[in-house]
């Protein structure tokens, strides 16, 4: 049987039935919803708020989450199919449903009340209601721990002081899980609603990256936040580390779908594309890096694949995850610089993906730990000395 260029180790055929039947419909829709209009939503740089529901409706938002709260109780790899599906149209996109389902349902599925995840978690899971997730700040990014936001405990709840930068969602969100320290240096998570006084928001213009999503600026002056909307079994840095865990590992998965794109587009234009009288796929330096995009590809399906299992089987450790997160971010974005190569002057046009998926994926390279962050989480877990301090 010939290679399938885009699953070149066949991992496809290592998925439940299930779950090949989930990767279809998911696609569908995406292709249905937002492929024909994402270069033009990417060039006006708007994400389309109206769709939300639909992938509420859907069953993509916080999928992996209990029924009980309205999601769909999907398993690790099923998860994971959802967000290179989604990514497959755009970063943006899959970063509107890792922020929702990984970032803001995580927090309060696992250390909010139980009146905090009855009342929030359905709206979130239908896409009635829109989260964000705040920690990163001005001066604090990869040392998160460095965050200068505080809550002091008064009268019945707490008051917010600070900003929060970087935050995906922020300006169009109805509710911000926000972490901040409180007098014993100890970092809590709050839920903030848009209409507390005291908040401000605004969206960060010019982007050059993930266009097709809303990032922005939340800045809190003497916010008032009542105790139950203080999530109560946050108490250190571990909280918020454990819901990137959650978010990082759909990056594994989601960067495949954009880089799938990138591949299958520069695989069709070197077929057809003719130069001194031939194909340019007949070329040896367009081969080698058709070959490597491929390789590349097979690779991060085969690691997301096995993180997935992994985490069915309750053995996934943050170390390995942080590795692939690494590894499948770094490769994509290799991948859509060559497909970007491969499609010369046409590949600077919007016409085309490749530029989108490009300046796209630098941000995911960028966002929930950088590369050099998790290079040096896996060193620690390499040599057990870390680097950090
Ligand atoms: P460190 O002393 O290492 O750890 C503090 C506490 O946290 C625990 N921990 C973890 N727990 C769960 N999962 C993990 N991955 C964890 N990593 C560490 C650790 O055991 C400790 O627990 P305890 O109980 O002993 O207190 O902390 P550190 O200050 O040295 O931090 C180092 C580092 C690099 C691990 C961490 O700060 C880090 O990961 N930095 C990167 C920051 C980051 O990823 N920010 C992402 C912001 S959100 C975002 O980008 C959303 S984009 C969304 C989108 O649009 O898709
Ligand atoms: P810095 O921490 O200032 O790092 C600068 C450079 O130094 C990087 O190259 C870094 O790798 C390197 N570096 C840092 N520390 C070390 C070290 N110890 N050793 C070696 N090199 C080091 N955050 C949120 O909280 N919520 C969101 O929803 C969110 N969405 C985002 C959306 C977008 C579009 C973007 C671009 C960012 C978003 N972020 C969000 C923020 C993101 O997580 C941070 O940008 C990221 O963690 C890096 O922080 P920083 O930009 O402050 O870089």
């Amino acid at each position: 049987m010939p290679v399938d260029p885009l699953d070149y180790f066949d991992a496809f055929s290592r998925l439940q039935a299930e779950e090949r039947e989930l990767r279809e419909t998911v696609r569908q829709f995406v292709k249905e919803t937002f492929l024909s209009n994402v270069a033009a939503w990417w060039q006006e740089g708007r994400f389309p708020i109206a769709l939300i529901p639909r992938l509420g409706e859907m069953g993509l938002l916080g999928a992996d989450l209990p029924q009980a709260y309205g999601a769909s109780e999907v398993g690790p790899v099923s998860y994971g199919i959802i967000m290179e599906a989604l990514e497959w149209a755009d970063s943006g996109l899959r970063s509107f449903a890792s922020v929702q389902g990984g970032l803001v349902m995580h927090a309060i599925y696992e250390f909010g009340s139980q009146e905090q995840k009855r009342t929030w978690l359905p709206q979130l899971a239908a896409g009635k209601k829109v989260g964000c997730f705040g920690l990163t700040e001005p001066d604090a990014g990869s040392d998160p721990n460095a965050m200068r936001t505080t809550a002091r405990r008064s009268g019945t709840g707490w008051v917010l002081d600070g900003n929060k930068l970087w935050i995906t969602n922020a300006p169009i969100a109805d509710l911000a899980v926000v972490w901040a320290k409180d007098e014993q240096g100890r970092i809590n998570g709050f839920l903030v609603e848009a209409d507390a006084a005291g908040l401000t928001r605004e969206e960060i213009p010019r982007k050059a990256s993930m266009r097709c999503s809303v990032t922005g600026a939340l800045h809190f002056q003497e916010v008032f936040v009542d105790e139950d909307h203080h999530l109560p079994l946050a108490h250190s840095l571990r909280a918020p580390l454990t819901c990137l865990d959650s978010a990082r590992y759909g990056i594994v998965w989601g960067s495949i779908g954009a880089a799938e794109a990138c591949l299958q587009e520069a695989l069709e234009y070197a077929k057809q594309r003719i130069t001194f009288g031939r194909p340019i796929a007949a070329r040896q330096l367009i081969q080698e890096r058709l070959v490597t995009m491929a390789s590349y590809l097979g690779e991060m399906r085969l690691t997301a694949l096995q993180l997935g299992r992994l985490k069915e089987a309750g053995r996934l450790d943050p170390a390995q995850i942080s590795l692939a997160k690494r590894n499948n971010a770094r490769k994509a974005l290799e991948i859509a610089r060559m497909a970007r190569s491969i499609l010369a002057a046409n590949g600077i046009t919007l016409d085309y993906q490749a530029i989108r998926h490009m300046l796209n994926l630098e941000t995911v390279d960028t966002y929930e730990g950088t590369y050099d962050v998790h290079t040096l989480i896996a060193g620690q877990a390499l040599t057990g000395s870390s680097a950090f301090s």
